[in-house]
């Protein structure tokens, strides 16, 4: 292979948001767009003595469109820039967690310094949609915001990036070995490494034992993106799910486009994973409603890049904050944490339902910015306490858009949420003897723990400029709000969210606008880092209810007064125009 340097020019705009760089797909395929961004990427790992010379990578994505080509792509600037082998899941397919499993468990010899994940996650994909890329580390999880700087910093001088001539594009549709001189592409079975490391997770035999229940039924729903064949193979193949329980689990390049129920929208939540949600007897506010089919017992959704999960039982919705407080409450049914749970952390905005179970149990729990790249410091950090088992440091965390996961891997893993709930009920039915529901749990749950009635709002596609300067009207008083009385709330809290990362030392400032009340209450405003155009206003809003209080209300009734308050102190509806959200969830 002869490597060819190939003269380029920096393209602004290459900054990485909360979970790597997403562009509309037509922009990632004009000129070197992609090149510029990969090279910065490596420039950046040669620079801080990453491994990359005769190093292994692992690239692959979510399958959505143009993912093919930008894959060959990669291996070709790779390879130029001295990996030495490359590893890709059939298809170029590997989800996100599946991703950051085979980083750091396939292992045998060649530990991967790395990998690119080619997603954009729950945003919509095809030509007119959405394309994104991610770099993950050693650890599994994704470029600490230390790196993804030098990088942006990188696109802002690119002079030229490095490819390899004489290298046809190679065919990933099954497993193979392909030798290219000193250099070695692997394909692989998607599934293997992410299935090995949950089956060490998780009693297997016993959720077996729940699904074979003549009373327990199942749906799950990849809305056509990457989990299709992970939850075929766990679900149905492994678990013994009845054919068919895995829905819309073909990959398809737009996640099912403008005549899926969810419109290409991969994303679970009551506004989008609306085929599940009627299965499941509810309309998109969570209502029930009457169905002519029987109801499963239990449903659950995954998003494009399959880090997202929705869980739900018969017309019954469960919050993503409560799942995460709830699956920490029961740690001790899960195999993963037969050493003892060590800790748990949440992102700011979510709910707070984790600190109280958390200082029930006498845990840890840390509150970190949005996006999964700040968990992975403090899961890594409690392996000084496991020196036999470097890798396992017993911990969940969790985040209200639909993001839980555990230290197995170092990212949110969709297909670990719904088996930690398989589990729980499994060994939750056993010891009771008759079958116990999602719904079952959240109750009693709740009368134990009180209930963080939760909802977010959305404002999607608003002028970025207006929206930036409501945040900014918003800091610039932050502080002089305490002591105000909003109807019969008081703040006690209002300022803009630090973050200190305990591990490292490193400080991200800007991650959100508070208002805490003296109840408990709050409000947090900031605007989302994952999207393409405009911005998006996300307005989150919580309110706790003790376990002696009505904890049967309906959430988005509960937090409506909060919603009131909350638009009178951002004036969000003259600084934007709008009235109501686009999504609520
Ligand atoms: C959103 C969520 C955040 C999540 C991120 C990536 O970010 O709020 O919690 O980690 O998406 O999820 P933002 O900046 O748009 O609010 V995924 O499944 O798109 O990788
Ligand atoms: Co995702």
């Amino acid at each position: 292979l002869t490597i060819k340097n190939v003269p380029t020019e920096p393209i602004a705009g290459q900054a990485p948001g909360t979970s790597g760089l997403r562009k509309k797909t037509k922009v990632f395929m004009e000129g070197n767009y992609l090149a510029n961004y990969v090279q910065s990427v490596f420039n950046t790992l040669i620079e801080e003595n990453v491994p990359v010379q005769g190093g292994t990578l692992v690239v692959s994505g979510d399958g959505r469109y143009w993912n093919p080509e930008a894959i060959q792509i990669i291996i070709k600037i790779a390879f130029a820039n001295g990996v030495g082998r490359i590893w890709c899941g059939t298809d170029g397919l590997l989800s996100t967690p599946a991703t950051s499993a085979v980083i750091r468990a396939r292992g045998y010899g060649f530990e991967p310094f790395g990998g690119f994940i080619c997603s954009a996650s729950h945003n919509p994909g095809g030509i007119n949609d959405d394309f994104g890329i991610k770099y993950n580390c050693e650890n599994g999880g994704p470029a600490p915001e230390k790196l993804t700087s030098k990088m942006l910093e990188w696109t802002g001088k690119i002079k030229e990036y490095k490819s390899v001539e004489g290298l046809p594009n190679l065919d990933l549709s099954k497993p193979a070995i392909y030798k290219l001189g000193d250099k070695i592409v692997e394909v692989f079975d998607c599934v293997e490494d992410h299935l090995k490391l949950l089956k060490q997770c998780f009693d297997f035999n016993s959720i077996k034992r729940l699904m074979a229940r003549p009373d327990f039924t199942i749906v799950y729903d990849s809305m056509s993106g990457v989990q299709g064949p992970y939850a075929r193979r766990i679900i149905e193949q492994e678990l013994g799910a009845k054919p068919g329980s895995c829905t819309n689990a073909d990959p398809k390049p737009d996640f099912g486009g403008p005549s899926s129920a969810w419109h290409g929208h991969a994303d679970p939540n009551l506004t989008y994973a609306v085929e599940l949600v009627a299965t499941m007897g509810l309309n998109k506010e969570g209502q029930k409603i009457s169905s002519s089919k029987p109801i499963p017992s239990f449903g659950a959704a995954a998003d494009g890049d399959a880090d997202r999960n929705m869980i739900l039982s018969s017309q019954f919705f469960i919050s993503p904050s409560d799942s995460l407080a709830m699956i920490v409450d029961n740690a001790d049914l899960i195999p993963q944490f037969r050493a003892g749970l060590k800790g748990c952390a949440r992102s700011m905005p979510t709910s707070g339902a984790v600190d109280l179970v958390a200082k029930a149990k006498g845990i840890e729990c840390f509150e970190v910015p949005t996006g999964w790249k700040f968990f992975g410091n403090l899961m890594d950090s409690g392996t000084q306490y496991f020196p036999d088992k470097p890798q396992y440091t017993p911990f969940i965390c969790g985040e209200e858009s639909f993001g839980t996961g555990a230290d197995h891997v170092r990212e949110k893993d969709g297909i670990w949420a719904v088996l930690a709930w398989l589990q729980i009920l499994a060994k939750k039915t056993e010891q009771a003897g008759k079958l116990v529901s999602v719904e079952d749990v959240a109750n009693q749950h709740w009368k134990t723990y009180g209930r963080n009635y939760y909802a977010r709002y959305d404002y999607e596609g608003v002028d970025k400029a207006k929206a930036e300067d409501m945040m900014k009207m918003m800091s610039g008083k932050s502080g002089q709000l305490v002591g105000k009385s909003y109807g019969n709330m008081k703040i006690k809290i209002n300022d803009v969210f630090e973050y200190n990362d305990p591990v490292d030392g490193s400080v991200s400032k800007n991650q959100g606008v508070r208002f805490i009340f003296e109840d408990g209450s709050r409000i947090i405003f900031r605007l989302s880092g994952t999207g393409v155009a405009g911005a998006t206003v996300r307005l989150y809003l919580e309110k706790y209810t003790p376990p002696t209080g009505n904890l049967g209300m309906h959430q988005f009734d509960v937090v409506k007064p909060l919603a009131d308050v909350a638009l009178q102190l951002s004036n969000l509806k003259s600084y934007t125009g709008r009235d109501k959200p686009t999504v609520i969830t």
